[in-house]
């Protein structure tokens, strides 16, 4: 998976966060990795900040420039998409702020070539002790609730939809689930895994407990300067009972 795997990397307003020293090390690290930095109409530096990284690493670091800002969503919609065209075997996105850490590709590695038929591998923050998911209270709490309610929409037995580290093979099914513009501004993670769930069982037969995959993090910390709100587990609430309508119809 690692040998040809570009990553998106969804940047709004990231220029303060940007940590180009990490990324730097994660592509010395594993060559097979080139990185698609996303700049999300941000209204800060964030555009220079990834263009000055992009040209200094050899072709393995492209940009991506939205007008507008148009949300996480469609940022790495359009993100993966191009990933695609560009001829990865693999494709994922990444949030910027590296909550999840970069290290952690190597865990996602093992599992996809433990697991032979996975489709879809996703970083997972169990909480458990020996690993350091540092996450603050509320917001665990508030994402275990939303987390039970995305699994029961789902009818698929996944533990956490929404970590910002996910990659997936970039095949036609795929494609097809980015055809379209994402419902949800917030909670895209559970539209892509219900779309990719209906596309599997139309073309194999089979759901996405066969080639679904959750990667449970050794490490995640939530990084300042989020801008989520409690208000948005309300409006990620409302969100999931839309996409839950669809899937009855
Ligand atoms: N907040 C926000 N993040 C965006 C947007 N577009 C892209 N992103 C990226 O989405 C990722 C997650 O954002 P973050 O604020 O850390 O959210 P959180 O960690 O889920 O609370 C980062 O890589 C952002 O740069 C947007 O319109 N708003
Ligand atoms: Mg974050």
């Amino acid at each position: 998976m690692l040998e040809a795997l570009t990553l998106v990397v969804p940047c709004y307003n990231e220029a303060k966060r940007f940590d180009a020293a990490k990324f730097s090390e994660a592509l010395a690290r594993f060559p097979g990795l080139q990185l698609l930095l996303v700049n999300d109409g941000s209204s800060d530096a964030t555009a220079s900040v990834i263009e000055a990284f992009a040209s200094i690493s050899a072709g393995r670091v492209r940009t991506l420039s939205l007008a507008q800002n148009r949300g996480k969503a469609e940022a790495v919609r359009r993100g993966l998409q191009a990933a695609m065209d560009g001829g990865a075997a693999w494709v994922g996105f990444w949030d910027a702020d590296l909550a999840t850490p970069l290290g952690a590709l190597t865990e996602f590695s093992a599992a996809a070539s433990r697991h032979d038929g996975a489709r879809a591998l996703i970083g997972s923050r169990v909480r458990l002790l020996g690993r350091e998911i540092d996450r603050n209270p509320v917001r665990h709490l508030l994402g275990r609730i939303f987390a039970t309610a995305a699994s029961v929409t789902l009818d698929l037995p996944v533990y956490d939809t929404q970590c910002g580290a996910k990659i997936f093979l970039a095949d036609e099914t795929l494609r097809g689930a980015l055809q379209e513009p994402f419902g949800s501004r917030w909670i895209f993670d559970v539209e892509l895994l219900q779309r990719l769930d209906a596309g599997w069982l139309r073309t194999t037969g089979r759901r996405a407990t066969a080639y679904l995959v959750e990667v449970p993090l050794l490490a995640w910390q939530d990084v300042k300067g989020s801008s989520v709100r409690v208000g948005d587990f309300v409006r990620a609430g409302a969100e999931l009972a839309v996409i839950r309508s669809r899937r009855s119809r």
